[in-house]
């Protein structure tokens, strides 16, 4: 079908963007971090600021914690927090790669006390999931080996199906699974999960309550993402996105930017398998880190590009796309695919705005909000909360 102008609208008003908590602390690369003033030093501050970035675009009112980065005291009291904001929390990312334990890996250690050890991460995990209302556990492991013989590749892959059958078994009926999967870092040699195939026949042996999740950064260079989008689409096995972009490796940069095209061609492959729907259940998160740019304006930008993207996917004009490929007139339907492409979609991205009275202008109009100013004056002192702290 090709939307019209109420179709689009109707799924801008339903397409929800999660952002990740840590988009928001100070990150880097090995080489420094560098710290911004007014950096949140906690999870309510970081909440706070998913918060701006829902008001300027009307698209971002759920938040993704990792723990242990986002520990605290009280999580009914952060659920309230996040809720007197708009904000919803939503997947709870678990973290088994920052502790000394778990140098030879985790989930597929070969040390049972270390496994026992991230399965009880992740049963904590699940403790908060159910505090917080979260129904999404996300897994991603930085296991593997940095020398063949290091240890048994087809070992550590019993030992990852029965630490995860574990988790799986302890989740709630409507809770799930989101497992994680990328090609390289930090392990050299093999990654426990390296590939989307790994993640389906790991999570497929789990149960139903397991799906893979698909970070775009973290694929060789030149995979045809969409294909393997439409390939778990197709399989009902797409749980999730992790949005960014990346000339060279994982680069957490802001999505679309490095590659709008491609951003592009994996929406369309979403919309046309029907998984914007909310039965398909697909979420639509962010991993990014902001190393240089102010935080809030990069997740800003981010949610704008993919938005930006997602209208172009839209207004594909379908019977003509149709006609073509059953001719086989090759030329006519890539025709018709850029010719959507090549839309700015930029104006009826604002006529969506005005209508819902979200501010027409998002990055100037939060720049001249004056909150960043704000925050660097409030958020004097303490610890700023950054990638592994
Ligand atoms: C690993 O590179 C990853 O993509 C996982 O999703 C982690 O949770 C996240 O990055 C941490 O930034
Ligand atoms: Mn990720």
């Amino acid at each position: 079908m090709t939307y019209d102008k109420n179709q689009i609208f109707d799924v801008l008003d339903n397409f929800i963007i999660e952002l990740p908590s840590w988009a928001f602390g100070n990150s880097g690369t090995r080489f420094r971090v560098f710290s911004t003033e007014g950096t949140p030093r906690d999870p309510f501050e970081k909440i706070e600021d998913v918060a701006q970035v829902h008001k300027y675009t009307g698209a971002a009112s759920i938040v993704s914690l990792h723990i242990p980065w986002d520990l605290v005291d009280d999580f009914s009291k952060l659920k309230e927090h996040a809720e007197n904001l708009g904000v919803t929390i939503g997947t709870i990312n678990s973290n088994v790669f920052q502790d000394e334990d778990y140098k030879l890996g985790s989930l597929c250690n070969p040390d049972p006390k270390i496994r026992r050890k991230a399965i009880d991460a992740h049963l904590k995990c699940i403790d908060v999931m159910r505090t917080v209302g979260s129904k999404d556990l996300k897994i991603w492991l930085a296991d593997g080996t940095n020398y063949p013989g290091q240890d048994s590749i087809s070992a550590r892959q019993e030992r990852l199906h029965e630490s995860l059958q574990e988790i799986h078994d302890a989740l709630d009926d409507d809770m799930r699974i989101l497992l994680e999967y990328k090609f390289f870092e930090p392990a050299f040699y093999h990654t426990d999960v390296p590939d989307w195939g790994t993640s389906l026949v790991q999570c497929q042996a789990l149960g139903d309550k397991a799906q893979v999740v698909l970070d775009t950064g973290h694929h060789a260079p030149g995979t045809n993402i969409e294909f393997i989008v439409a390939q778990l689409t197709r399989l009902g096995m797409l749980g999730a996105f992790d949005f960014n972009s990346r000339f060279y490796a994982d680069d957490d940069l802001i999505a679309g930017a490095a590659d709008p095209f491609q951003l592009f061609r994996i929406l369309r492959e979403i919309v046309t398998a029907g998984a914007l729907s909310a039965e398909k259940n697909v979420n639509f998160m962010l991993d990014q880190c902001h190393n240089l740019e102010d935080k809030i304006p990069g997740e800003i930008l981010s949610v704008l590009n993919v938005q930006e993207q997602l209208v172009k996917c839209l207004l594909v004009d379908e019977d003509s796309l149709i006609k073509a490929q059953k001719e086989g007139d090759i030329l006519t339907a890539n025709q018709v695919l850029m010719d959507a492409y090549a839309t700015d979609t930029r104006p009826l991205l604002k006529e969506w705005r005005q209508s819902r009275g979200i501010p027409e202008n998002p990055l100037q109009d939060f720049a001249a909000s004056g909150y960043l100013d704000q925050a660097k004056k409030n958020r004097q002192g303490g610890q700023q909360a950054g990638w592994g702290a």
